[in-house]
């Protein structure tokens, strides 16, 4: 499916989005839904970068504030202390492009100047001055932004979530947002546009997105998709629980692929390598043999 740009620049690196990529999950929070309290401490959290770079990460996302539905706000100087000496630190030690996964501006802005190179904002960059933010980073630092739709926000976004034509509207949010930013100044180029399973959607609406997909990948920006270990992997497999959802993840991160998805944020990278190099092998043809 052709995209309007093969190489994301995500500040003083880049990513080749020629071919779906990996973005390993790093979340150094206490309460995330999957993986809440594994890499609270810095040394486990950089052991685990490091792992999730060997089983072919291409980018890694790094979040401390969990957005599960119900989750409390983080403040602002807990969440600084939870990410910035881990992104410090990756930085200094990896070459893979960093991403930093807040909705707060200050964060944003510390985040770039500690080394991330991808502002992820589950928010799209609503909040007050986050859209000024991301303008400032991609035009001083060449930073790239993730722009996700989510309805409503963590703490009451899966009370009753509605919608008319979901893919519809959130095509209609994301494009917006994407106009917003061009009349802002940040070129087209440094964009990524990702649906939000899960933020403020129904198993209906979730599996109607996914089926979407190559209507939302056909406006010629690179699409992230996130459903790792979600609520929708389990319930569609019949009540799985978070723990077994990897094998449905790693099905769902290559139809995701095959659906046009550029990026892939996942928590088990190594799964997710095997399925997309077995794509590429068996369907589509491109050798991905040891990369
Ligand atoms: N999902 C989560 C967090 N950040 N960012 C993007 N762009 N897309 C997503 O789908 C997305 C995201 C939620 O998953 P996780 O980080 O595993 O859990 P938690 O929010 O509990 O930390």
């Amino acid at each position: 499916m052709a995209i309007d740009q093969a190489v994301l620049q995500c500040g003083e690196r880049t990513l080749d989005l020629g071919r779906a990529r990996i973005m390993g999950i790093l979340n150094v929070t206490p309460d995330s839904f999957s993986d809440g309290g594994q890499n609270a401490r810095i040394d486990e959290a950089l052991a685990r970068a490091r792992a999730m770079v060997v089983e072919g990460a291409d980018i890694l996302d790094i979040g401390g504030e969990s957005t599960r539905p119900g989750a409390e706000p983080v403040p602002l100087a807990e969440e600084r202390r939870r990410v910035l000496p881990v992104i410090e630190a990756l930085h200094a030690e990896l070459d893979v492009p960093l991403s930093v996964d807040t909705m707060k501006p200050a964060l944003m802005r510390e985040a770039v100047a500690a080394g991330a190179g991808l502002l992820n904002d589950v928010n799209g960059f609503r909040a007050e001055g986050a859209l000024e933010t991301a303008v400032e980073a991609g035009r001083e630092h060449g930073v790239a932004l993730c722009v996700m739709h989510m309805q409503g926000e963590p703490q009451s976004m899966q009370r009753s979530p509605h919608y008319g034509d979901v893919v519809a509207e959130v095509g209609a949010f994301l494009e917006q947002r994407v106009a917003d930013l061009q009349a802002a100044g940040v070129p087209r180029r440094q964009i990524l546009l990702d649906p939000g399973f899960g933020f403020g959607k129904t198993l209906e609406h979730n599996v109607a997105l996914f089926r979407g997909l190559p209507r939302l990948a056909s406006g010629g920006l690179p699409l992230l998709v996130g459903v790792s270990r979600k609520s929708m992997i389990g319930q569609l497999l019949g009540a799985r629980p978070v723990a077994e959802r990897d094998p449905g993840s790693a099905v769902a991160a290559m139809l995701a692929a095959q659906a046009g998805a550029r990026v892939l944020r996942v928590h088990n990278v190594s799964a997710t390598r095997d399925a997309l190099a077995l794509y590429s092998e068996l369907h589509d043809g491109q050798d991905n043999r040891g990369n």
